[in-house]
């Protein structure tokens, strides 16, 4: 199975959205390996975001994402980079469609609620970021042979 990290930002957990948020993912059937609460310091923000290093947003997305605690998850199940990204919206939330988190709850690029990791080489190098190998855990859950035929 396909893991990708996925990440409460600042604003999310601020408007009491990491229930709502949580509680997708589980109903659509994936599985949260891991998860934790914590608040990103610059030097790993930099990191996370050295791809945006330069941009003119930059440096607020680092002081926005580094402003409070966030909520990360390891997601796993099937096709998970690619159906997370479908199910939080294009990047500008004023964009993006309705009934994805973006676009059912964000109106502005700099506060947009979640991250999910947007390819398979990201998913590996941002859960190593945030997470130790053994915060990871392995379990089944009851309901797979609902979720997946085969
Ligand atoms: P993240 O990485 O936060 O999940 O967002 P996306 O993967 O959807 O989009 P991205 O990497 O292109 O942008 C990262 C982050 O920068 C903010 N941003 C982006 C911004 O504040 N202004 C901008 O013009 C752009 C393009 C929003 C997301």
């Amino acid at each position: 199975m396909e893991k990708s990290l996925l990440m409460v930002k600042p604003d999310g957990v601020s408007r009491g959205l990491i229930g709502e948020i949580i509680s997708r993912v589980e109903k659509k059937g994936f599985k949260i390996a891991a998860m934790k609460m914590t608040r990103i310091n610059k030097e790993l923000a930099k990191r996370h975001y050295r791809e945006h290093n330069g941009k003119p947003f930059f440096e607020g997305l680092v002081e926005y994402i580094t402003s409070g605690p966030v909520v990360m998850m390891v997601v796993e199940g099937r096709d998970t980079v690619r159906v997370l990204r479908s199910m939080i919206g294009t990047t500008d939330p004023k964009d993006a469609p309705l009934g994805t988190i973006r676009g059912d709850f964000g109106l502005d690029v700099g506060r947009n609620i979640v991250h999910a990791s947007d390819s398979k080489d990201s998913a590996a190098r941002e859960i190593s970021l945030f997470f130790n190998h053994d915060e990871i855990l392995d379990y089944e859950k009851a309901d797979n042979k609902w979720v997946y035929e085969s």
